[in-house]
């Protein structure tokens, strides 16, 4: 039994225009002799071109086309060959015409065929407007018979007409091209741990922790203290979230939650007038404590009572302390704030020397803050002043990279990663 088809194949030059239609008896199928090996895909002016026909299919009553991975195979292959060689036919460059071609990539039914190929445009658009425009192309592109479609488009800027199409046509779907894979998502950054603010209030003793570096109401307010105390704050159990304390006079009374309740540690260290510091001074994990008196930083390696493991001077008297890892190296170190220069002076190391940066930022009377605010590990400045956070996340003069409202006049700046 041998089925009549009938088929039609067109061709279409930019400004030069020829057609011919062939029809022929297709037999048996034919040994593939070319395949290619990626699946076959539609790029988007392809793709492009396939919507426009298939809209003008419906507007004309004819059903939508879809692509088909063998024709598509073919059709890419052709549009190559033909830019790659410099050629404009149905007849490839092995001496084949399209439904010999078609049957090599596979498609080697007994249907309706034929192929349209156009050169020199660009554009879907353009490329449709030419078929559209051409009766026997448009009469192809309208052909109800036909069910399956393969777009293949190939830029040579060495070829005479650079941009070739070839577009084969069949009247049985096979097997259809899968839609192109989404690209792989780009997974979202790990989401580094940084520091955010809050602020004591020492009227009522209470600390007001806030999430996110963003004005706003606090995420936790936590009553703890008592006037007149000075908050300190530091990851003291190695867990990775800092959490509150106060420092009462000699005496640090640290919480292991941000939350209300008693002491989970205490231990004096210090006297009266100093004032507080935290900071992993050893890069162990876990904060332990400290305090400025004067121009002097006396720290402790251990959360007990005992002598300052270290012992040096650095600031002035009337400089307000501030701790922070600015090299980044695991290890916290201290600074100063010269509230009358605003000026920041940060040591990388905890002994005696001179500072290793000096950060003018900020203006006189601001209250220092320090923190990683980006989550790169490293330790940077940041001012308070009266109920406004300005962050820096370098250690340099600057704008302020953040900026937000929190808290109100009179209290005291914290900072720390306060959430798992
Ligand atoms: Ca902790
Ligand atoms: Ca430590
Ligand atoms: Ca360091
Ligand atoms: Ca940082």
């Amino acid at each position: 039994m041998h089925t009549r088809v009938i088929a039609r194949q067109l061709l279409l030059l930019k400004g030069v225009f020829r057609l011919a239609f062939v029809s022929v008896l297709l037999h048996a199928a034919l040994t593939p002799i070319s395949r290619t090996q990626a699946a076959p895909a539609l790029d988007g002016e392809e793709a492009e071109l396939l919507r426009l026909i298939n809209e003008y299919r419906g507007q004309n009553g004819a059903p939508a086309l879809q692509a088909s991975a063998t024709l598509t195979s073919a059709a890419a292959w052709h549009a190559s060959d033909m830019a790659q060689r410099n050629y404009f036919s149905h007849i490839d460059s092995f001496g084949r015409n399209p439904f010999v071609r078609f049957a090599a990539f596979g498609y080697n039914y007994q249907t309706t065929k034929s192929e349209t190929i156009a050169a020199g445009y660009t554009t879907a658009a353009e490329t449709f407007n030419a078929w559209r425009n051409s009766s026997g192309h448009n009469a192809v592109m309208l052909n109800p018979a036909f069910r399956a479609i393969g777009i293949g488009r190939v830029l040579n800027s060495a070829s005479t007409w650079q941009i070739y199409w070839s577009a084969g046509y069949g009247g049985l779907l096979d097997q259809p091209v899968s839609p192109a894979p989404p690209p792989a998502p780009i997974p979202p950054p790990a989401p580094s741990p940084n520091d955010t603010t809050g602020v004591y209030r020492p009227l009522d003793g209470t600390l007001y922790l806030r999430f996110t570096n963003t004005s706003g109401y606090a995420d936790v307010a936590i009553p703890y203290g008592m006037p007149g105390d000075y908050p300190v704050t530091g990851d003291w159990d190695g867990d990775g979230v800092d959490t509150i304390g106060i420092y009462r006079g000699g005496a640090f009374f640290l919480r292991n939650s941000n939350t209300a309740g008693y002491a989970e540690v205490m231990l004096s260290f210090g006297q009266n007038g100093d004032l507080p510091v935290a900071g992993d001074w050893d890069g162990d994990g876990k904060a332990t404590v400290g305090v400025f008196r004067g121009g002097q930083f006396l720290l402790r390696n251990s959360l007990t009572a005992g002598p300052p493991d270290w012992a040096f001077s650095f600031g002035l008297a009337g400089d307000l302390p501030v701790t922070g890892d600015w090299d980044g190296d695991g290890v916290d170190t201290v600074g100063v704030y010269r509230s009358a220069t605003a000026t920041f002076f940060l040591r990388n190391a905890n002994n005696a020397g001179a500072a290793d940066l000096a950060v003018n930022y900020g203006a006189p009377g601001d209250l220092p803050m320090a923190g990683d605010w980006d989550g790169d590990g490293v330790a940077t400045v940041g001012i308070y002043r009266q109920g406004l956070v300005a962050l820096r996340n370098s250690n340099t003069g600057g704008y302020a990279e953040l900026a937000f409202l929190l808290g109100t006049a009179g209290d005291v700046p914290l900072a720390g990663r306060w959430q798992p």
